[in-house]
């Protein structure tokens, strides 16, 4: 009797370590698309690349990067290697909603030597709406433009996600190409989110207290509070103007 009370103990023992190991790979292995935005990464974790992201490349690879940051204590980012290269990074899942909001990618830029290095070098945004894995099903929707990338200067890119990929689940791929040695690309704060398809609206007017200007006594002040969509905290801030009749 003993040895069978042992027996059970033993087995719903191993019955738990099984179980929750079992729900352990599970949830590793559950790369679910994010559908609560915003989103966001700074590769701050040491696990590179974040879970259920990807990378791909040759001799040239996205390691997590401790030197070159916009904040925080690490960014993403590729070095060209001898003999040149390039390499993906690339996000896990994400589902835009198809809400009638604009939502953008955005992200901070960093790359080294800019455009006007002696070399040539690659600097494109791409999205898929099949996986991580195969990078021939991604279609480029931002190449950096060479104002968008001086010379080991940190730059804020947005992208606008909602007019082609509204209610689509997509997968966005960083993909540096790039011929001189020491070269590269560094990319930190990663955001999805919604923001205002305008460049800057009007909040509210403060003062005066009726809420219209139409009427404007010569001296007087309006205050009003607007934010600008493409300030990245959205701030707001207030304009103090007076009327000159
Ligand atoms: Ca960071």
């Amino acid at each position: 009797m003993k040895y069978k009370y042992l027996f059970l103990s033993v087995f719903l023992a191993l019955i738990f370590v099984f179980n929750v190991k079992a729900q352990g790979v599970e949830i590793a292995d559950d790369c679910l698309p994010i559908t609560t935005l915003p989103f966001m990464e700074g590769f701050e974790g040491e696990t590179f690349p974040p879970l259920c992201w990807t990378r791909h490349g040759d001799n040239t690879q996205w390691e997590r990067n401790t030197a070159i940051m916009r904040s925080g204590l690490a960014s993403a980012g590729i070095q060209i290697q001898v003999g040149g290269g390039s390499g993906w990074l690339v996000t896990q899942p994400v589902t835009v909603p198809d809400d009638g909001g604009h939502y953008v990618l955005k992200f901070w830029s960093f790359v080294t030597g800019g455009f006007e290095g002696s070399q040539p070098n690659t600097t494109v945004v791409s999205v898929s709406t099949e996986g991580n894995d195969d990078i021939s099903t991604f279609e480029q929707v931002k190449s950096l433009t060479n104002e968008e990338r001086p010379a080991n200067t940190w730059r804020e890119i947005i992208v606008p996600l909602s007019d082609k990929y509204a209610g689509e689940t997509i997968y966005i791929g960083f993909m540096y190409q790039g011929t001189m040695m020491q070269m590269g690309w560094y990319i930190d704060e990663l955001q999805i989110e919604e923001m205002s398809a305008v460049d800057a609206e009007l909040v509210s007017i403060i003062a005066p207290a009726t809420g219209t200007h139409g009427a404007l006594t010569d001296g007087e002040t309006v205050k009003v509070l607007w934010y600008q969509s493409s300030h990245r905290l959205r701030e707001h801030m207030e304009l103090l103007r007076t009327a000159k009749l």
